[in-house]
């Protein structure tokens, strides 16, 4: 769909509602569920949801002040980063995952553009359960308006290009009596010595010639 400066797919029917509701099913209660606290102004508190992060053994992921150590891939997990991966044609290396409990679990505004994910991250971003609002903006284009999806059970959405460089993106609290819904975020991040400060990506990296037939989505290193 049209994104100016940036890149979004939104495929509604990734996965059958029956294979979503299994699915759903076995992460609520299979995955290692941790509330996460956040420094925010030199405050202290805990996230307005539930987060784990699963991938490869090397796959550290720092984040607002944090380094998240991953969990081993589980078999169900294991077999979604493969689909993706061949049918994106794009590596992932890890899985970051969001349980919201209620509407009263959200995201705040942000972009997922620590250096570690390099500077065209994709993102594949699978949402089982409740249907919620998520919305961007541009950070600097005041001119352009409030970007809003409604994220349905099995849906997934897909950022890539310089989505993460020019919006951000919220899942925002709601009044509405939702139940729960949980969104797995499948990325590829750089080593523990890029989080550190390396350079990740750019001109200065080798880069694997890009395969044809996909120009768009790129986490190849
Ligand atoms: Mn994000």
């Amino acid at each position: 769909m049209p994104l100016p400066d940036g890149l979004l797919y939104h495929l509604p029917q990734f996965l059958a509602p029956d294979a979503a509701s299994v699915l759903l099913g076995q992460l609520t209660t299979s995955l290692d569920w941790q509330q996460h606290r956040l420094k925010l102004f030199g405050r202290e508190c805990l996230t307005p949801r539930l987060c784990a992060w699963y991938g490869d053994a090397d796959a550290r992921y720092g984040y607002s002040g944090q380094t998240l150590e991953p969990l081993p891939w589980t078999a169900p997990l294991a077999a979604l980063r493969q689909r993706l991966e061949a049918e994106l044609d794009c590596p992932f290396n890890g899985m970051l995952a969001n349980l919201y409990r209620d509407g009263a679990d959200s995201m705040g505004w942000h972009s997922d553009d620590e250096a570690s994910l390099g500077p065209r991250p994709v993102i594949a971003s699978l949402s089982l359960g409740a249907t919620r609002r998520f919305v961007l903006r541009h950070r600097r284009r005041r001119d352009l308006q409030t970007v809003a999806l409604t994220l349905e059970h099995g849906s997934l959405l897909i950022m890539a290009g310089d989505t993460q460089r020019h919006w951000q993106h919220a899942v925002p609290k709601t009044r509405a009596a939702v139940g729960v819904r949980i969104n797995l975020t499948f990325r590829y991040v750089g080593r523990l010595r890029a989080a550190a400060g390396a350079p990740v990506g750019g001109a200065s990296s080798t880069r694997e010639p890009a395969r044809p037939g996909r120009p768009t989505l790129s986490n190849d290193r």
